[in-house]
């Protein structure tokens, strides 16, 4: 199967959703699978993010890579995405039980779309390809690819956290689903507190054991391996950006705006895991403690609404906008408003420069893979006048950035008092504590990140041929409407 083994076989990256060339702009990870495509070559394919009744393939070619997509029907989009991903996994994944909602027709659709990743994927592989699956949309996917006969090399990368098996167990059927991850051959994680969590799932209950040479063997007797891959930005793309933003006209505007007051940003996405309503709380009991800091700070909220279709966010949505019109009800002056909130997204340049202009970069999820907000803020700094970031405990990029403040954002007196301690902190402290995180994201950045997880997919043994067609695991996942064992296109 590996005819020209030295030189390194196309990269095939499958997401949900897919960055075509004309949407570049979205940021970090696009970009990082861009460049890894541009580079050796590649495919990327998943979801269009149309939903239609149109079941064909999308292709379309843009220099080296080739980018293909395909729609999903509403019955799809509703049990798949906003069903089993994002109203089931997501919640789970963040360490919030109580907010899962499991419906036996959401894993079924969230089997059936990743069965239709598949069946069109499995037409477009080579033999030489080498495979990287991203996030919790596509956990089952290596299984089913491997039912089909794949046996080429297929890494996955989990952006969530990985909770405690503890908390997995909660999830109907998880062992089924979850057992499937062992049809990879690489599986990366932010961090070492999520490797743990995979192991001790896999050895305590999963019927699992390590292997004496590394790696882990499940149950059904295959063998993979699992690493920690913090994930990174472009810093020096960053850093530049952020310093050509000085001269937009949006900037100049910002900086008049706040007539010489402290800027605290934050910027997230419309989530609850993003702890936005705990972030909101604590500025409010600051300005309550500190009436001398009144008229002199301004809290910046960027907020951009993301997956309007779960209940969930449309009820964050509505209890951010009351709680930051209270505080602006019981601070405000009629020169000044201590909130801004702002349920908008910008371009990334643009943000860059917000960054820079911002004393304090404010980051406290409750729980966050990594959160690359709090890793774009550093990047964004001034390095002669740098601000201070306030990062919380539960966000991957604190294993990193240790040299921010770290909170716990459940505490609503220590993020108060991160706030203070920042907006009063030396120039030479923030110099400091500035340049160490600064030295972690030079020497760790995006193009790292990418390499270090390719590089280390490519070092695992290669997949065993197969002596059955289905894989234990994936002939365990039968809870789809459509049996598994459909007539589906032979890989050669
Ligand atoms: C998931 C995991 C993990 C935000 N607002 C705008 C905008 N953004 C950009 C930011 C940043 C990205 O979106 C957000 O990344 P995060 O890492 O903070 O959070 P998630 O979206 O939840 O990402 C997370 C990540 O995957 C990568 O593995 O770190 O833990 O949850 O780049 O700058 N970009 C633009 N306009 C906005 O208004 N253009």
């Amino acid at each position: 199967m590996n005819r020209g083994a030295r030189k390194p076989g196309r990269l095939v990256v499958v997401s949900n959703r897919v960055a075509l060339p004309q949407q570049t702009s979205t940021g970090g990870l696009a970009s990082a699978m861009q460049a890894a495509l541009r580079e050796r070559g590649g495919l990327w394919f998943g979801w269009s993010g149309k939903v239609s009744g149109n079941r064909e393939l999308h292709q379309h070619t843009d220099g080296p890579i080739d980018y293909a997509t395909i729609d999903l029907s509403r019955t799809d989009h509703d049990d798949f995405y906003a069903g089993f991903a994002n109203s089931t996994l997501w919640p789970l994944l963040h360490y919030r039980p109580d907010l899962v909602d499991y419906q036996r027709e959401h894993l079924d659709g969230y089997l059936r779309v990743n069965e239709l990743f598949a069946e069109h994927l499995v037409k477009l592989l080579k033999p030489s390809d080498i495979l990287w699956v991203h996030d919790y949309h596509l956990i089952p996917l290596a299984a089913m690819l491997r039912a089909r006969g794949v046996r080429n090399r297929i890494g996955f990368f989990l952006h969530t956290p990985l909770p405690a098996a503890a908390l997995l167990i909660a999830l109907p059927q998880h062992r089924a689903l979850l057992e499937t991850l062992a049809s990879y051959d690489l599986i990366g994680l932010h961090s070492a507190r999520d490797l743990r969590a995979l192991e001790d799932y896999f050895l305590h209950e999963a019927g699992g054991a390590m292997r004496p040479g590394g790696g882990l063997r499940a149950a059904s007797g295959r063998s993979f391996r699992a690493g920690v891959f913090p994930i990174s930005i472009d810093t020096a793309l960053v850093a530049k950006t952020a310093r050509a933003a000085e001269a937009h006209e949006e900037i100049g505007q910002l900086r008049k705006s706040l007539e010489g007051r402290s800027l605290i940003i934050g910027v997230d996405r419309l989530d609850y895991s993003k702890g936005l309503a705990q972030r909101f709380m604590a500025y409010a009991h600051l300005l309550e403690r500190e009436p001398e800091l009144h008229r002199r700070i301004t809290f910046l909220q960027i907020a951009p609404p993301s997956r309007g279709a779960v209940p969930e966010y449309r009820q964050i949505r509505r209890e951010l906008e009351r709680m930051a019109g209270h505080i602006n009800g019981m601070y405000a002056a009629p020169d000044w408003a201590p909130i801004r909130y702002v349920n908008q997204s910008f371009p990334h340049s643009l943000l860059t420069g917000y960054y820079r202009h911002a004393r304090v970069g404010l980051v406290t999820p409750l729980r966050d893979g990594m959160n690359l907000v709090a890793k774009e803020y550093v990047a964004s700094q001034n390095p002669k006048d740098p601000g201070v970031l306030i990062l919380s405990r539960f966000a991957g990029a604190a294993f990193e950035l240790s040299d921010a403040l770290l909170v716990n954002p459940a505490d609503t007196a220590e993020v108060a008092d991160a706030l203070e301690r920042a907006l009063k902190m030396p120039l030479k402290e923030r110099r400091q504590r500035w340049r160490s995180m600064m030295d972690v994201l030079e020497r760790r950045d995006i193009t790292v990140w990418r390499n270090a997880f390719l590089d280390a997919l490519a070092a695992t043994p290669a997949p065993a041929r197969m002596t059955q067609p289905a894989s234990a695991a994936a002939s365990q996942i039968t809870l789809a409407k459509r049996p598994l064992d459909e007539p589906s296109p032979r890989y050669e």
